[in-house]
């Protein structure tokens, strides 16, 4: 076998790669032989990932830097179905619905729709919403998850109506972050809104997502966060009028014993 790296979509006239076509995502192949070196940690991870990885699981390079592992993805749907719980009810986490507003490869998406009524899972990345929706199939949950290719800061206006969850899990500027003493929300520029030319920073994308636009936030950010930084931009609203108290809580998360991630989380009062 060469050493060709195979990449998403390839042009399927260059090589035999039909084959390989599976609703329009090419499976890609990656061994650990054919990855690039910076990525080569994250195939020794692959079953940590997703544990139904030799099920034809797909991801371009950005979806395997940075999705969220598997027994992650469940813990922040378990902790999110809590609140809601006991905010709307016993039971009122499987009739509501969850924005995964950065679905990437699904990661998070698809144990959303395990507990959850519906996800609404958007990306603006057209390769890797074709991940995620595949992803789901081999989970068996695509039936709980409507796909949106889009901004998400172009759907959140229309929300109608208000989901129990925003999730947000923005790219956090490649694999670099943890080279930063502390990381700052600035670093973080999300594509602005088709009524703007303005990139939106870490600090405003909270803001904007914050109650009452849901009944609660959750901000999937680097473990070397400004954890100050964090709870402020969390507890302030950007809408100010709106009247809306909430709690502001930041969990460290572990897994395998080593420090992984930050969950910021705001809930209304
Ligand atoms: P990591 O630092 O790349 O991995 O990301 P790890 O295994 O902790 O590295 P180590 O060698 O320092 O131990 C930690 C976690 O952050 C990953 O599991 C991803 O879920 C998440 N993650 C990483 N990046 C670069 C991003 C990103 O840009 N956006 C989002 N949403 N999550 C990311
Ligand atoms: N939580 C995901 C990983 C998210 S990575 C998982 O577990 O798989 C961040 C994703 O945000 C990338 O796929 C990127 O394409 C997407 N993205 C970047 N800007 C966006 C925007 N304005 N709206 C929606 N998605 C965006």
């Amino acid at each position: 076998m060469g050493k060709k790296r195979r990449r998403l979509y390839e042009d399927s006239s260059a090589e035999d790669t039909s084959a390989h076509v599976v609703n329009g995502v090419d499976k890609m192949n990656w061994t650990f032989e054919s990855m690039p070196p910076h990525l080569k940690k994250y195939w020794a991870a692959r079953y940590s990932l997703w544990s139904r990885y030799d099920s034809g699981i797909v991801m371009d390079e950005e979806g395997w830097y940075s999705v969220t592992p598997e027994a992650v993805g469940r813990y922040i749907t378990d902790r999110c179905a809590g609140v809601i719980d006991s905010r709307l009810g016993e039971g009122a986490s499987l009739t509501s619905t969850v924005v995964d507003a950065f679905c990437g490869a699904g990661g998070n998406a698809i144990q959303f729709a395990a507990r959850f009524g519906k996800v609404i899972a958007i990306d603006i990345d057209e390769t890797r919403l074709r991940c995620a929706k595949e992803n789901a199939r081999i989970y068996g949950v695509s039936d709980r998850i409507e796909f949106i290719h889009a901004n998400y800061l172009d759907i959140l206006p229309t929300l109608n109506p208000k989901p129990a969850v925003i999730f947000l899990s923005p790219p956090w500027g490649g694999p670099s972050y943890r080279s930063q003493a502390t990381f700052q929300l600035s670093s973080i520029e999300v594509a602005p809104s088709k009524s703007s030319s303005v990139p939106v920073g870490g600090y405003e994308l909270i803001q904007r997502s914050l109650p009452p636009q849901c009944d609660m936030c959750m901000f999937y950010a680097p473990r070397n966060s400004d954890v100050a930084e964090l709870s402020t931009a969390l507890g302030n609203s950007s809408d100010g009028n709106s009247g809306v108290g909430v709690n502001v809580e930041i969990e460290r998360v572990f897994l395998n014993g080593r420090d992984k991630v930050l969950l910021g989380i705001s809930v209304r009062q």
